[in-house]
């Protein structure tokens, strides 16, 4: 293995990822690295995991708190899950396991906004920290951090801990130097101050985490790769999504509204966002900006082209081939790349003040706007609120984005009421579906439960809806957002009973 430990005392203290996970105490909570699938220690959990079931196997119980920057990968939050090991996760997940586990009831989740977690971290909201684990590509000589390939909380949980654990990963680029802006100025209340940032591409902090020396208990080394999940080939229905938004955009630049280089983009995760990426590639815009979470594939090709001058973001969440791309032009990438701190991608501050255009996924919405991210028929968690939240109601632009039905059909995507809220109508002005889009701009409830049913809904859910709202209109006591209470989940309860929101 290259020599990536510059640090003489810490070089002194490298162990196996088993040796370090004897070092964990059960109900520890534990901030570790990792943001959308990359960045995550890729030993030392799965250690843990192989620790807890040995003691669960005999009638001792091992559980820790599980603290990260959003979603891992299974050799973390799988590997735990499986081992029963996680007594509370927060924030954003994926894991299928670990998604499982929660919907049984078998662990706590807290999905909160990925903005939120260092500060209430800070702010003794989740108890003492005891240990972090996280990954760098490299110990300075001074001890300071190389970070990888996600920012994430990383800053936070190394300044909190009382423990660290560095697993240095030898796959990770030693290229990636001078990618990272590190923010050393937050304060608490009511100390705060304007944080320095203008425009995406400024610099306000340090390339390196500072790490206190003393505090770290062990180093292992791993040579891993990230998740690095495949992109789906983008279908027509993500195509005709993203054709909808694009020229959206077009007719705000001929009103005036957005100049042609837009505002700061944000894009979340999965293939629809991902196909707005492309389809801004295709539409001849040059010179965009990006103040995002997750830097994708696609936003990779846009900086190629000049489509997109600087991209800044907490994480890289790049498929097998996207990773192959970033190596080989790793040069001209780290000058157009900043990875921060997520509580500085995600500042609602930074998000209200540059005008981000933020664009995400949803699962469905409802004829008033309402937008629920996170949940199946109300109870059933999905992965999280993510970041959506902190540029939803912050962005100059909020646009939802989703197929117009799930399930083959069996799921119309817009609702008389959505089953759980996470966007709620203040805070989403387009929705978009392959059917059209609605700009609810300056709508009222009613007037925008028109252009959600004619320009979004599916036209075999369409006249349901229609009628649902004619009737609403008719009957409901109060006429400003009408509704009719006893019915307005019907849809959904008629899907848990038969598998299908459509009337017999
Ligand atoms: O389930 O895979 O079992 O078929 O939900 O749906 O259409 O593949 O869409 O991958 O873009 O994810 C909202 C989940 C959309 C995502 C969500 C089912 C559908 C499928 C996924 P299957 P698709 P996507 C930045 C911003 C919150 C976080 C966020 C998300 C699965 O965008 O997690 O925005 N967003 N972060 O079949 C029941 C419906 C459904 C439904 C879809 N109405 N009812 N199931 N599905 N609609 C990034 C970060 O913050 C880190």
């Amino acid at each position: 293995m290259d020599k990536r430990i510059g640090h003489a005392g810490l070089a002194s203290r490298v162990m196996t990822a088993a040796q370090a996970a004897e070092l964990i105490d059960p109900g520890m909570t534990i901030g570790m690295s990792g943001f959308t699938g990359a960045g995550y220690p890729k030993a030392v959990p799965k250690a843990l995991a192989d620790r807890m079931m040995a003691t669960q196997g005999h009638g001792d119980p091992f559980r820790v708190r599980v603290l990260t920057g959003a979603s891992t990968a299974p050799e973390l939050d799988g590997a735990l899950a499986r081992a029963d090991g996680i007594d509370m996760r927060l924030p954003y997940q994926s894991d299928p396991e670990l998604r499982a586990r929660i919907n049984r009831g078998e662990m706590d989740y807290l999905d909160i906004h990925l903005s939120h977690v260092a500060q209430y971290a800070w702010f003794g909201f989740f108890g003492k920290l005891d240990l972090a684990v996280i990954e760098a590509t490299a110990i300075l000589p001074d001890g300071s951090l190389l970070p990888s390939s996600s920012v994430g909380n990383n800053k936070t949980w190394l300044d909190l801990a009382d423990k660290v654990i560095i697993e240095v990963n030898h796959w990770q680029p030693l290229e990636m130097d001078g990618m990272h802006d590190i923010y050393y100025g937050t304060a608490l209340p009511p100390h705060r101050r304007p944080i320095p940032l203008i425009k995406p591409d400024d610099r306000i902090g340090e390339p390196y985490l500072r790490c206190d020396p003393d505090k770290v208990i062990a180093v292992v080394e791993t040579h891993a790769p990230d998740r690095n999940s495949a992109f789906a080939p983008i279908d027509e229905t993500s195509k005709r999504i993203a054709g909808h938004l694009i020229e959206f955009f077009r007719h705000e630049i001929a009103k005036g509204r957005l100049s042609p280089q837009l505002l700061p983009l944000q894009s979340g995760v999965g293939n629809i966002a991902n196909a707005v990426l492309a389809g801004l590639q295709e539409g001849g815009f040059s010179g965009l900006t990006a103040y995002t979470e997750v830097i994708q594939d696609c936003m990779l090709d846009l900086l190629a082209n000049g489509v997109v001058s600087v991209a800044s973001a907490t994480s890289f969440s790049l498929s097998p081939v996207g990773i192959e791309r970033f190596l080989a032009d790793i040069e001209f990438f780290r000058k157009r790349i900043i990875l921060r701190t997520q509580e500085i991608s995600n500042h609602p501050e930074l998000v209200r003040r540059l005008g981000c255009i933020a664009m995400n996924g949803m699962v469905e919405a409802d004829i008033y706007g309402n937008v629920n991210s996170t949940h199946v028929a109300g109870t059933s968690i999905i992965n999280g609120i993510g970041g959506s939240g902190d540029f939803a109601r912050n962005g100059f632009l909020s646009c939802f984005l989703t197929p117009s039905t799930a399930k083959n059909g069996a799921i119309s995507c817009l609702v008389p009421m959505v089953s759980h809220v996470d966007h709620t109508e203040h805070d989403v002005s387009v929705l978009v579906t392959e059917q059209g889009l609605a700009d609810l701009r300056g709508l009222s409830p009613r007037q925008r439960a028109k252009v959600v049913i004619e320009h979004c809904a599916h036209p075999t859910y369409r006249p349901l809806l229609q009628d649902y709202f004619e009737r609403a209109l008719h009957s409901s006591r109060g006429k400003h957002t009408p509704h009719l209470l006893a019915e307005a989940l019907a849809w959904h309860e008629r899907f848990l009973e038969t598998g299908d929101m459509r009337p017999k």
